[in-house]
């Protein structure tokens, strides 16, 4: 079977394993959105925690990352100011330095019909035009470290995401190699990480080693630059799309979203790492006596303000830019 028709295949499935309806995720009930959700003009096409997508033609999606937040996969009520454009700028530096075939086609919303004044204000810095793909139902996981949902199945016998790894490993320990340990979205509105045999199955052999050697190249290039920066890339998840028949990486790439950031000062392995990013704002959410089930609890202003310093540092640290630059390149 050729690619194309494994997709075909994939996309016909009743079991509706790429199901991209989120209606089921837990979000908190009054979570807020950064700009017009609605935006009048576009046909809304996908709505993610922290993403929303619109249609700008039969070609083409306007990809925008909010300034929401979540934590513990509840959205919290508060936005994060500039989350969204941290995110949006982190992916366009990585789209950049890895010119590997993406979705990206333009920052430059001149050519979206229809957007008011406020709207293209609003969405300056955050939002993209990109080629509109075939999305290819598989998150592409690629792990340099033991951690989260990996270390769990490790420490309790073994899963999906350990089968080739030796025994002994420690928490956050470093991996002898990456591995490529794909997920599925899954009903619970976690990922499902699964097998290899299970992904080969899905996918076929040929669209499967695509993928896994794609993404573990991607990987090895961003912690490169990262550990150049005194930044660790635990793990990263990325997602593919055809466009025709080209392969594309699509969405959000090596965000602090889509991937896990340590300081790599603050890695002992045996023991937790804090992430770059939320660390801030889940502490302070822990010492409240919320059970993570939505509501959450409101955050106050100076935790909001630290949590947006901690985002504009893992930019400006990452990148080895500076956020304020790319606001007043943005606009
Ligand atoms: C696409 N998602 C995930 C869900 C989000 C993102 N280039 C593309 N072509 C077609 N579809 C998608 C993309 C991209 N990227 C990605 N869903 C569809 C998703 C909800 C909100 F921002």
């Amino acid at each position: 079977m050729d690619l194309l028709s494994a997709i075909d295949a994939i996309e016909h499935r009743g079991d509706r394993i790429g199901d991209k309806d989120l209606s089921h995720r837990p979000v908190g009930a009054t979570a807020p959105t950064s700009y017009p959700a609605r935006v009048p003009a576009l046909e809304h096409v996908a709505s993610g925690k922290v993403r929303e997508i619109y249609e700008v033609d039969s070609e083409h999606l306007l990809f925008v990352a909010t300034d929401r937040i979540s934590a513990y996969d509840v959205i919290l009520n508060q936005l994060i100011p500039d989350k969204g454009k941290v995110l949006a700028g982190l992916s366009l530096h990585f789209f950049d330095l890895l010119d590997t075939p993406n979705h990206l086609v333009s920052t430059d919303l001149s050519g979206v019909d229809g957007l008011s004044e406020d709207e293209l204000d609003d969405m300056k810095g955050r939002a993209m035009v990109v080629r509109r793909a075939q999305v290819i139902p598989v998150e592409c996981v690629v792990r340099g470290y033991l951690y989260g949902s990996s270390w769990r199945e490790y420490r309790d016998g073994g899963g999906p995401t350990t089968e080739h790894l030796p025994p002994g490993l420690k928490l956050a320990d470093r991996l002898p190699e990456p591995i490529f340990t794909p997920a599925t979205k899954a009903t619970t509105g976690h990922d499902e990480n699964i097998t290899e045999s299970e992904t080969r199955n899905l996918l076929g052999d040929d669209l499967y080693e695509e993928l896994r050697k794609r993404s573990v190249d991607i990987y090895l290039r961003a912690s490169e630059h990262a550990a150049k920066k005194g930044v660790i890339l635990a793990d990263t998840k990325f997602e593919f799309g055809f466009a025709g028949d080209e392969l594309l990486l699509i969405d959000e790439v090596l965000t602090p979203d889509s991937s896990r950031y340590w300081p790599a000062d603050e890695w002992v392995p045996g023991r937790d790492v804090p992430s770059f990013d939320k660390q801030y704002v889940r502490e302070w959410l822990d010492t409240t006596d919320w059970d993570h089930s939505p509501p959450p609890p409101d955050l106050p202003d100076d935790i909001v303000e630290g949590t947006r310093t901690r985002y504009v540092e893992a930019y400006d640290r990452i990148t080895g830019a500076s956020f304020a630059d790319y606001l007043a390149r943005a606009g």
